[in-house]
């Protein structure tokens, strides 16, 4: 067994080793994090989340982040994993996290699609959905990012479980999905940002998909996420777009991100890591230092608008 210390962020890690590592995460700082139950996956596995910052008597705001929806998107998982170090290893000597963990609290859920993400290591390196078996077993799994209550089935998904874009059997079918809507809901009012990582296409993304309507915030997520793009170009020279996911890709309904904007989450976004195609899903292990260095920046360009609001 492995020591914190020694954690590797440069390589890829199995869920058995991401549960290990969340487990001493939260013993090694336990004054600065706390992990929590979710809920379950399809297949009773238990997804949990930390909650990172300080504890305080009064009502801290929340910065959401989720990575692993998408099964194969393995480099996300990895910068949910740098993300966290990051703050732990680097908030003594940062002054933006100094402060941002006195008025914030980092909820964090390192690999969402738990059931995906092993059967991608396991079985399937490019399994995209959920695990939960459909038509009597004949087709396994949903796209989460297609199950959120959203415009739900409208545009953009598939209701034919052999698709990749299946969005389920009802709005939130999918305990995964069930499960941050839940608890998002319950804590909507505090929720100052929404991000969700994904890979990949270099984009930064923002609402709606279900439609090429402007969200209300819509100018000021722009400018801010526009900054955040120049902020991680200026780490390795790594360009990113910057758009609406309707605008720059195609329309699609039952996103997460579209979901908590609707909820009233006033900055909501999705991130595209690296590359463009040239290796798509299967980013070299070598390349999750400089994705996470220059996603790290163009983030903390985010959290730190938010936070000064
Ligand atoms: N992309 C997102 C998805 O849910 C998206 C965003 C929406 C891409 C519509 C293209 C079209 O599909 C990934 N990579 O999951
Ligand atoms: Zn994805």
């Amino acid at each position: 067994k492995k020591i914190l210390a020694e954690f590797d962020y440069t390589t890829y890690h199995p869920m058995d080793e991401i549960y290990q590592w969340m487990d001493q995460v939260k013993e090694a700082y336990s004054d600065l994090v706390s992990m929590h139950y979710l809920g379950s996956t399809y297949e009773l596995r238990p997804i949990y989340y930390f909650k990172i910052g300080w504890p305080s008597d009064k009502q801290k705001k929340i910065i959401w982040m989720d990575c692993g929806i998408h099964a194969r998107e393995w480099i996300a998982v990895a910068y949910c994993q740098w993300f966290v170090k990051e703050i732990l290893e680097t908030h003594k000597t940062n002054p933006l996290l100094q402060k941002v963990l006195h008025n914030i609290d980092f909820y964090i859920v390192p690999v969402l699609n738990i059931d995906g993400f092993v059967y991608s290591w396991n079985v399937n390196r490019l399994w995209r959905k959920s695990r939960s078996p459909h038509n009597n077993g004949s087709c396994y799994g949903v796209d989460l990012n297609r199950n959120f209550n959203s415009k739900w089935g409208s545009i953009g998904a598939s209701n034919n479980c052999r698709d990749e874009t299946y969005c389920g059997t009802g709005p939130a079918s999918e305990p995964e999905v069930n499960a941050v809507s839940k608890l998002l809901g319950s804590l909507k009012s505090d929720v100052l940002c929404f991000l969700t990582i994904h890979s990949y296409g270099q984009l930064l993304l923002l609402p709606y998909g279900y439609t090429k309507d402007p969200s209300i915030n819509h100018e000021e997520m722009i400018n801010v996420a526009q900054k955040a793009a120049a902020k991680l170009q200026e780490k390795h020279g790594t360009e990113y777009r910057v758009g609406s996911t309707s605008h720059l890709l195609y329309s699609n309904s039952g996103s997460s991100r579209d979901w908590a904007t609707d909820l009233g989450i006033n900055f909501s976004y999705t991130f595209e890591l690296r590359d463009t195609g040239a290796h798509g899903f299967i980013l070299p292990a070598n390349q999750i230092r400089p994705t996470c260095e220059e996603t790290m920046a163009g983030v903390m360009t985010i959290v730190e608008h938010v936070d000064a609001k």
